[in-house]
């Protein structure tokens, strides 16, 4: 359960003292707007809110919001948010960060992370290109785009995260564009409300690495999903994620699933521990470990 601020909150509250020093025209400012206005739609207290990344430009976002923000280590945000909202289910934590972040290095994180489904929300800002250590080819880069590690065009298939997030079991699955940020504020508040893995697949140009043009080639195709679009059928999500980015991009809310979350499954367990006469959550730890929190005791 999401807490909220004591006083009505506006976006601008939100926003902290430093200024982003992404480079003009970055996708990434479309982005920021988004969760501004996201946090403040929920009014969520800004001291029971985390927002976590590992490293890049889009994963400077933590930085630039007013609540507790953890820029971590490159591709390890998600692990390390599961801890925080594991080690406090009071907390809204939100993971924010690139595709190189998040497929690459942090592939095996994300799958994990939308199979157990944990209750956190990952935004993931996808320009198709590493940014911050200018321009290497990413597991999103379109087939045939020059780059600085492509000279003659990228020889490989681009991965689909929406696809990914499907078949590992995340239980809400969105896409946005950071040109259209009342979208974006609309599934990020969304996605932050939703109790499990949340993941938005935010597209978000890189002016520098992938060119100007990449702002016109991603506008020509985006477009909402078309009316009576139902995203609690499978098969509906299932064509959205098949779908080849060459030629169309769906906004949108693709998926949504009511499986429970890790944590109402470990409440569960709690039950059914205090039905046996373990009383607290301390005490089932020292039901598996006698010496669970002794000075000196194994861990
Ligand atoms: C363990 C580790 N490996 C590699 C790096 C170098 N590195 C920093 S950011 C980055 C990729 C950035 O691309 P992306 O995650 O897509 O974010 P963007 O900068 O495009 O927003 C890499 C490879 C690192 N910091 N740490
Ligand atoms: S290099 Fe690209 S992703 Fe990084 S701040 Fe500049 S425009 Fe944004």
């Amino acid at each position: 359960m999401a807490h909220q601020a004591v006083t009505k909150l506006s976006g601008k509250d939100y926003k902290a003292e430093l200024h982003p020093v992404w480079c003009p025209g970055c996708g990434d400012f479309g982005v920021v707007a988004g969760v501004y206005q996201a946090l403040a739609r929920l009014n969520l207290d800004p001291d029971r809110t985390v927002i976590v990344s590992g490293i890049g430009c889009s994963s400077r976002l933590p930085g630039y919001v007013n609540t507790y923000s953890f820029n971590s280590i490159h591709g390890r945000a998600l692990p390390i948010a599961t801890g925080i909202k594991l080690a406090n289910p009071e907390l809204t934590v939100v993971v924010v960060g690139g595709d190189g972040d998040g497929f690459a290095i942090g592939a095996g994180h994300f799958v994990h992370a939308a199979r157990r489904n944990v209750d956190i929300t990952y935004v993931c800002m996808d320009n198709s290109i590493y940014g911050l250590t200018k321009g290497q080819t990413s597991p999103t880069t379109p087939t045939g785009e020059v780059t600085k590690t492509s000279p003659y065009g990228n020889l490989e298939e681009p991965m689909q995260p929406v696809l990914l997030a499907l078949a590992c079991g995340a239980t809400f699955i969105a896409r946005s564009f950071s040109s259209e940020v009342k979208t974006s504020v609309e599934l990020i508040a969304e996605a932050i409300e939703h109790p499990g893995f949340s993941f938005v697949h935010m597209i978000s140009p890189c002016p520098v690495f992938r060119g100007r043009q990449q702002f016109d080639w991603v506008k020509e195709r985006v477009r909402p999903l078309p009316p009576g679009f139902d995203f609690t059928k499978r098969e509906q999500a299932r064509s959205v994620a098949f779908e080849d980015l060459n030629e169309q991009i769906s906004l949108g809310l693709i998926w949504r699933d009511n499986r429970p979350g890790l944590l109402a499954r470990q409440q569960l367990v709690q039950q059914k521990a205090v039905a046996k006469g373990v009383a607290t959550y301390e005490e089932l730890l020292h039901s598996f470990v006698p010496d669970f929190g002794a000075v000196g005791a194994p861990r």
